[in-house]
């Protein structure tokens, strides 16, 4: 097995030199000091650990460093004190903001949500554990994590009225737009990731997912090419147990989704997602890895989805209420909150000025998303190339001369092509 540690960022479109001997693998930084250290190999380094990591359990207990899933070459130091405060803030917004669409959605102000409820620690660790200049290359489902990374709440929802194609701009807030097409932003991302290597930028990108997304030949075709371009991608996977109605044991056999990491040669690691101190601990150092040149790396999030997939879904089609209930006792939100007041880093006051902060946002969102905005259906074609295509042009004169004969009274019913 050879490991070569020299492997700075060359300015080069071409891949990265192949190792000599068939199987040998190459790790950089900080992975092949581990790996010397450790005295393991480059597999044992890339495989997830044997437990997924957590560092606080569902009561809220801090658990004992050797009993917190770490192997050598998988440890992970507890994030400081301003980091978990931060995190809590961002849950308990998070999770007023899931509650408020879903009921927004109810009374028609909004088309479509679909809520990260019980989600809301990867959500949040997604937002933290990113520098200002780093790009986050979301899903539908990660509008509180576009939040968390500090875009305007209103901007973040302007999607799911259903009137517009999107209301943030992704260059300012460095966030890509929130992908339905599955899968699609991983490739997005891992472009993103080439061009900063090209230039010489110290950028990371983190690139969402789901558990259903990784059967996507999309999902190959992202890591396989940052792997061997050895791209500063980190791929994260919400493992949140279903694909609308499809559950993880008809989606993939592999022993974990983070196992899928070591086949593309890159290390992969499996985490409660749950557990907002054991995310970013381990989304911390894989940021700081990524940003020294160790290549991409995989982390999977053991989540649940608590709510259905969106509000056209009936989750109790295809799931017992028993199984909710296991993961309601496994509240991200909760856990934290007896942690922290464990620690005493939060208090009465402390948690009652989150819960103003909380419900500032709600009622921004509950006004903002209430008003209707005139939209002008020439829009549609106007952002979708810097140069429309011939065929746009051809839809924009026919919607021009449609909507002017709708004014004067003059429309009649277009006739169904022979
Ligand atoms: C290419 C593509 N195929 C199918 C769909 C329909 N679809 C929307 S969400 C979804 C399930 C995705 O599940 P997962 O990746 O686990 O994400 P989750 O919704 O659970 O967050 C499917 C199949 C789609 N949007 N795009
Ligand atoms: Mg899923």
């Amino acid at each position: 097995m050879t490991i070569s540690a020299d492997h700075t960022a060359p300015k080069t479109t071409q891949a990265e030199p192949v190792p000599e001997q068939s199987g040998d693998t190459y790790l950089a930084g900080a992975a092949a000091e581990a790996v010397r250290k450790f005295g393991i190999t480059a597999e044992d380094y890339m495989l997830p650990a044997r437990h997924q990591i957590q560092m606080v359990d569902q009561d809220g207990n801090l658990k004992h460093h050797s009993e917190q899933g770490a192997e050598p070459g998988h440890e992970y130091p507890l994030p400081g004190d301003d980091e978990l405060l931060a995190a809590y803030e961002q849950l308990v917004v998070g999770r007023r903001v899931n509650d408020q669409n879903s009921a927004l959605v109810r009374q028609g102000r909004m088309a479509v949500y679909p809520s990260s409820h019980g989600q809301e620690a990867c959500q949040v660790a997604s937002a933290l554990c990113l520098a200002e200049g780093d790009w986050m290359f979301p899903t539908y489902r990660d509008a509180v994590a576009v939040m968390a990374r500090g875009v305007d709440p209103i901007e973040v929802m302007t999607i799911f009225r259903g009137d517009w194609h999107g209301g943030y701009d992704p260059l300012k807030h460095k966030v890509g737009i929130q992908c339905t097409p599955l899968t699609t932003q991983l490739l997005h991302a891992v472009g993103v990731a080439h061009a900063a290597k090209l230039r010489g930028e110290d950028t990371v990108v983190l690139a969402m997912c789901g558990d259903g997304a990784t059967s996507e030949g999309d999902f190959h075709e992202a890591l396989n090419f940052a792997a061997v371009f050895h791209l500063p991608v980190i791929f994260f996977v919400q493992n949140n147990q279903y694909a609308i109605s499809v559950p993880l044991a008809h989606q993939s056999v592999a022993p974990s989704l983070a196992h899928k990491a070591v086949g593309y040669g890159m290390a992969g690691e499996r985490v409660d997602g749950n557990d907002v101190v054991a995310l970013l601990a381990v989304l911390d150092r894989a940021v700081k890895l990524a940003r020294e040149g160790s290549g991409p790396l995989l982390v999977e999030a053991h989540t649940y989805r608590m709510q259905a997939h969106t509000n056209a879904d009936d989750a109790t089609r295809y799931r017992q209420d028993s199984e909710v209930a296991q993961w309601l006792a496994r509240d991200p939100l909760s856990r934290m909150r007896t942690y922290l007041f464990g620690r005493g880093l939060l208090d009465d006051d402390g948690e009652a000025r989150i819960a103003e902060k909380a419900e500032a946002v709600a009622t921004q969102l509950r006004n903002g998303l209430g008003e209707d905005v005139p939209v002008d259906p020439q829009d549609l074609f106007k952002y979708v190339f810097s140069t429309p295509t011939p065929q746009l042009k051809e839809q924009s004169a026919l919607l021009a001369d449609e909507l002017a004969r709708d004014a004067a009274g003059t429309s009649t019913p277009t006739e169904a092509p022979e």
